[in-house]
């Protein structure tokens, strides 16, 4: 995906907020700190569109960006942050969970996960919760940067095993410090969200033409 237009759209408390264009949407679960905003600058080149912080708790809302008018990325709060207080943590709850059941045009959530270590019980629940309701997953584990080469694949069959990963659910390894994984979860996306039909058609529709 040749990204030329990327802009942030709202920052969204309900469906009241939530864009009435109708494009396919991809959501970034993931918890606190993991790297999910990080993971959408690197996708589209850009340092710093969606807020990135050390600070962990940083995005609070749904956050839509949209790229080249044809989809949006929408950003979670992350969850297992401990200074958030039980009271916000139910009202985000709530939020992601009326996004994800309610939402007709997700197409996919990127369940983001740090490779450096097993999936965290959180990690575990979010998995099983959107396994549950039938959403598409692809797991994304970041920060690979962060660990030797020699050591991806262990990391990788850790991330897989302690998540119990469907076969059918698609995996991506990732770094938006290197861009490792990037080109292969573009072509995941494209494809989930049938943006590449064009491309495909062109050929065809220039031989029409001629
Ligand atoms: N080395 C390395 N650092 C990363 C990577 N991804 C994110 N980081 C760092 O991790 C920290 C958190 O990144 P964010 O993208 O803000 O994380 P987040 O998941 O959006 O956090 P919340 O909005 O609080 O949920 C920042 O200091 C990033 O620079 C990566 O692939 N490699
Ligand atoms: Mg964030």
């Amino acid at each position: 995906m040749k990204v030329t237009q990327a802009e942030f759209v709202i920052s969204a408390v309900g469906p009241d907020q939530y864009p009435e264009d109708a494009l396919p949407e991809i959501a970034l679960a993931g918890r606190s700190n993991v790297g999910k905003s990080s993971l959408i600058n690197r996708m589209i080149n850009r340092k710093n569109l969606a807020r990135t912080s050390s600070t962990p708790g940083k995005t609070q809302h749904l956050n839509y960006y949209r790229i080249n008018e044809e989809l949006y990325f929408v950003d979670f709060p992350g969850y297992g942050y401990a200074k958030v207080s039980k009271t916000q943590r139910q009202v985000w709850g709530k939020m992601i969970e009326r996004y994800l059941l309610e939402r007709e045009t997700l197409k996919m959530v990127l369940l983001i996960v740090d490779l450096r270590h097993p999936p965290s019980k959180d990690d575990e629940l979010m998995y099983d919760w959107l396994k549950h309701y039938e959403i598409p997953i692809c797991v994304v584990a970041t920060k690979a940067d962060k660990i030797p080469k020699s050591r991806w694949q262990k990391h990788v069959k850790q991330m897989k095993e302690g998540l119990l990963m469907r076969k059918t659910d698609s995996f991506v390894m990732y770094s938006s410090e290197t861009g490792v994984g990037k080109d292969e979860l573009w072509a995941h996306i494209e494809s989930i969200a049938g943006l590449n039909q064009e491309e495909n058609d062109q050929p065809e529709s220039e031989q029409t033409a001629e």
